[in-house]
This record gives structure tokens, sequence and C-alpha cells, in this order.
């Protein structure tokens, strides 16, 4: 025992550390939900089992885009826009509380076969991801969306 509790301590540490030198970056600026009337933009997206189609998005900032979203896969999907520490924040609560009910804005939710749109405002320039928290799905199931420069 010994031995075992301070590596596991050392480990602790070291994820902490890369995840602040790193990849999730907290202070994103995702944007806002977005008015019908300021849209300038339709993206089509397709969920399949497990992944996003297509996983990589332009648009400009400030833009409003309306998402058109389709569940073609034979299961439940999500699709929720963040910063990655707010995905994987959102992925860890899925797995520990599987049935809670989610009603945040940038999050769309979709049985299969389903269509649903998300109209969505981009803030300033930056990369904001997006993915299915759903437990299983998680790893794979992300896309990145590039705010770029007007
Ligand atoms: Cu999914």
């Amino acid at each position: 025992m010994d031995k075992i509790i301070p590596l596991v301590i050392l480990v602790l540490f070291c994820g902490r550390g890369y995840a602040s030198a790193y990849a999730d970056t907290v202070n994103v600026d995702i944007g806002q939900t977005g008015r019908a009337d300021n849209v300038v933009r339709e993206i089509k997206l397709t969920q399949v089992d497990n992944m996003f189609l297509p996983a990589q998005i332009n648009v400009t900032e400030g833009e409003t885009v309306r998402f058109t979203i389709k569940n073609g896969g034979n299961h439940k999907h999500e699709m929720l826009i963040g910063s990655m520490a707010d995905l994987k924040k959102a992925a860890g609560m899925r797995r520990t509380h599987p049935d809670s009910e989610h009603a945040e804005a940038n999050l769309v939710q979709l049985e299969p076969g389903v269509r649903k749109d998300l109209i969505w405002q981009f803030g300033g320039p930056g990369v904001v991801d997006f993915a299915c928290p759903l437990p299983g799905h998680f790893k794979k199931m992300r896309g990145k969306i590039i705010v770029e420069k007007k």
C-alpha cells in the first residue's frame, strides 16, 4: 500500500496539470441562442451511430446559424454546443445521472429519425466544440465549429 498511494496522487496531479495547460480552455465565447429573423446560414448536420456528419463546420464571428440536425441513427443522440470543458462536464453528468432531464439552450435531444432546429448566434473568433455527451458516444461523437474573423 505504501507505494500505491503516492502513485495515485501523482496521477491526479498530472491529470490536472495537463487539463489546465492544454486543450480545455474554459473562456471560450460559445455564443448564444439566436433569433430566427437573424439567420444568415443554414447548416445541415446528420447524426449517425456514433458520429456527426460533417464533424467540422466553419462560420463567421457574430453570425446567426440555423442548424438542422437529423438523427439518422438507431439510437437516441444529443447535440451540445460548448467549450470542451463544458462538454466533458456534461458527459460526466450523463454518466452519473443518466435519467436526468436537460433543457439547456445549447442542447438538442433527438430520438431516432427525428429532425430538430437549433438557432445559434456565434460570438468572437475561435473554436467552439460540439458533441453528443451520452455515455459511450462522447469520445467519438464530436465536432468543431471554426468561428472565423469577419
Ligand atoms: Cu449520441
